[in-house]
């Protein structure tokens, strides 16, 4: 999993206007109706009941420690979307506390591992990793205006490669996997198989000829993942990956065919489905 920087993420907050627009004309839909989307709530429930959930960010300082700006930029995030929000001014255990006492509805935090949101009323729990491969593979159904029976290259079959490629197989997509370790792709292949009962999913190799996919979603931690060569005017990219697993080059083919971002999507999902 890719440890953010604050370099990746110093822009989000005072982008986010702009972001939302691009989702909208990008996908139809903005960042709360793509979340929403991904969580199969009616987003007009969910504005009912977003502006009285109160959440606490709390920053967690263990291990590598604190990203200057990452609690900052999500509770921006949510305070964007209509929640409550506000950064702890305490970090780790006496956050957590303040959170309780304050009657918060809900924190989120992350240390090395997981970056989690839980809802301190129903003891729910939602995992980022989870919640961006659903929300990516949303946004893909969206911008292809239904998945539905369409073919989809996943390349990466961890954490996110599979919340996504579940997320697709939910909207009946036909999925094909690749992974720089073939027998994770093959692994991830057969549990889905066997839990979605679907027994058309192809495992690619990395020499295998990937050139005819319109759809792909990108979940790897590398650059430079989907050469050029594999691009067109038509190509659609969902890619959660951090970094951008496309070139400058790559992202102009795309146009307004590509949706990345680092934080925006993910967030979202997690506080809708908190709230759900
Ligand atoms: O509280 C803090 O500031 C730090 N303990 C946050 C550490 C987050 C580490 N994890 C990551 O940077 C990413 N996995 C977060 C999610 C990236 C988007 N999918």
């Amino acid at each position: 999993m890719t440890r953010l920087k604050n370099s990746d993420i110093c822009d989000i907050s005072f982008n986010l206007c702009r972001y939302n627009r691009e989702l909208i004309s990008k996908t139809g839909q903005s960042l709360l109706g793509i979340a929403c989307h991904a969580c199969g709530v009616e987003e007009l429930k969910i504005k009912q009941k977003l502006d009285s959930f109160c959440v606490h960010v709390v920053p967690v300082t263990t291990g590598l420690g604190v990203i200057s700006n990452f609690s900052e930029t999500v509770c921006a995030i949510l305070k964007f979307l209509g929640f409550i929000a506000l950064v702890s001014d305490k970090p780790d255990a006496s956050g957590i506390t303040s959170a309780f006492e304050n009657k918060a509805d809900a924190i989120m935090m992350a240390d090395d591992k997981r970056f989690v949101g839980i809802n301190l009323n129903t003891k729910s729990v939602v995992d980022n990793s989870e919640m961006t491969g659903q929300v990516f593979a949303s946004a893909m159904d969206l911008m292809a205006d239904g998945i539905n029976q369409k073919d989809v290259l996943v390349i990466g079959c961890g954490s996110v490669g599979e919340a996504a490629a579940r997320k697709l197989l939910s909207f009946n997509a036909k999925l094909s996997l690749i992974d720089i370790n073939y027998n994770t792709a093959q692994l991830l292949a057969k549990k889905l198989s066997r839990a979605e009962q679907k027994d058309k999913i192809i495992v690619l190799k990395q020499e295998d000829n990937i050139l005819s996919y319109k759809y792909i979603l990108e979940a790897t931690p590398s650059e430079n993942t989907i050469t050029d060569s594999l691009l067109s005017e038509l190509t659609v990219v969902a890619s959660p990956g951090v970094p951008l697993g496309v070139s400058a080059k790559g992202c102009k083919i795309l146009n307004d065919h590509l949706i990345h971002d680092k934080l925006e999507l993910g967030v979202a999902a997690m506080a809708v489905a908190l709230l759900k």
